[in-house]
């Protein structure tokens, strides 16, 4: 009860200020016909509760859509909790093996694959899974055809901070299997990121938060350990139309084309009207960089480069879900060309270049990769 208290012994005190300091001399039952309500208003609003509270936000979203977001965050509280102690507990390092994407894996990119694995196994909410890990989708024929959500998932984003204790996170993208006659196959997965039914992220930061869409807006939702559920701290986040934040590794420049480097130079003279200079806010992970942006507004690029035009990051598990978070809030999500959303998926560990963020920073960006600015 400890926590109710503290949060109404606000409402207390401003009822006793209003009283001027004189003790509430009032009936108990008329105490408890004040307190009641002002407790109840204050209660945590927890996913679940928030789901099936705010039907508006969630129309169309059915039970088995609800339980997976929730799954996701059972995912996140099991992951933060090694996090929390990971110099300890002998999670940090290499497992020594090299990934579908060509990198050495980390102990935390296969514990977090494997959590998900685990966790989506046993609760029966997807027919398939993809991993970022994973050179194969797993499909689950044992929860077809009553499991029609398919998932798709970064198991842990920024693994270069894994050994020094800097922000990660997880990414994942939800379309439905679209086929009630037969099992779906890896190519049901390679879909547009228009047809995502839901989207968002796990960030394991100073705090372990929840964000996702479901096309109804942006919600954020940070974990209480004390309590051991996600509570609502953001909800309907909308980015701001301008920032002043940029998000690159400057260190790939010469590797870019003439025109994306003129972006990022404009960036760094003075300009009143755009509030330039920018600051430069990049973590080396994704997730936080795009967390920060989506509250306080600004840009993160990962562009295409001239010998590989298509970028680092990939679409159907990174760039297209958080497209549809950023869109979802106000902000923009490109190629430099064309809307991250309407890329045609190809195949499943596609790479694409990424501009995300508030949308006047993302159009100007875009005008300049077209060369219809200098
Ligand atoms: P991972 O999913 O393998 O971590 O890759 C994505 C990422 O780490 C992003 O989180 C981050 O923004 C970017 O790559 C960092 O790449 P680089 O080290 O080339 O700047």
């Amino acid at each position: 009860m400890g926590r109710l208290w503290q949060t109404s012994s606000a409402d207390c005190r401003l009822l006793h200020r209003r009283n001027k300091g004189r003790s509430l001399s009032l009936p108990a039952s008329f105490k408890t016909v004040i307190l009641i309500p002002i407790i109840m208003g204050q209660f945590p609003l927890t996913l679940s509760s928030f789901i099936t509270q705010k039907p508006a936000a969630h129309q169309g979203v059915t039970g088995e859509l609800a339980a997976l977001l929730s799954q996701i965050g059972l995912v996140g509280k099991l992951i933060s909790q090694d996090l929390r102690r990971a110099g300890l507990i002998d999670i940090l390092g290499t497992t020594g093996e090299i990934n579908v994407q060509g990198e050495t894996v980390k102990k935390l990119d296969e514990i977090a694959n494997e959590t998900f694995l685990k966790v989506f196994h046993q609760n029966g909410l997807a027919c398939a899974l993809a991993s970022e890990e994973m050179e194969k989708p797993v499909l689950l024929p044992e929860n077809w055809p009553q499991a029609k959500y398919m998932l798709l998932f970064d198991p842990l984003d920024g693994s270069s901070n894994t050994d020094c204790n800097m922000p990660l996170g997880a990414i994942f993208s939800v379309v439905t299997s679209g086929h009630s006659d037969r099992m779906p196959t890896t190519d049901d997965l390679i879909r547009k990121g228009t047809e995502q039914v839901a989207a968002g992220y796990l960030l394991y930061g100073s705090s372990t938060m929840l964000v996702y869409t479901v096309g109804r807006g942006v919600h954020g939702f940070t974990l209480d350990p004390g309590i051991g559920e996600y509570v609502l701290s953001h909800e309907q986040i909308r980015i701001p139309t301008r920032g002043k934040v940029y998000g690159v590794n400057e260190g790939n420049y010469h590797k870019w084309p003439g025109e994306m480097q003129k972006y990022i130079d404009s960036l760094k003279v003075k300009d009143t009207a755009t509030g330039r200079p920018y600051s430069v806010r990049y973590s080396g992970c994704l997730v936080a960089d795009v967390h920060r942006i989506l509250l306080g507004g600004g840009i993160y690029l990962y562009p295409g480069e001239i010998e590989k035009p298509e970028g680092k990051l990939r679409l159907l598990y990174e760039a297209n879900p958080l497209a549809m978070v950023v869109e979802q809030a106000g902000g923009k999500a490109s190629t430099g060309a064309m809307r991250i959303l309407d890329v045609e998926a190809k195949q499943l560990h596609q790479r694409v270049p990424l501009i995300i963020g508030s949308a006047e920073d993302v159009r100007d960006a875009e005008e300049f990769i077209q060369g219809r600015r200098v």
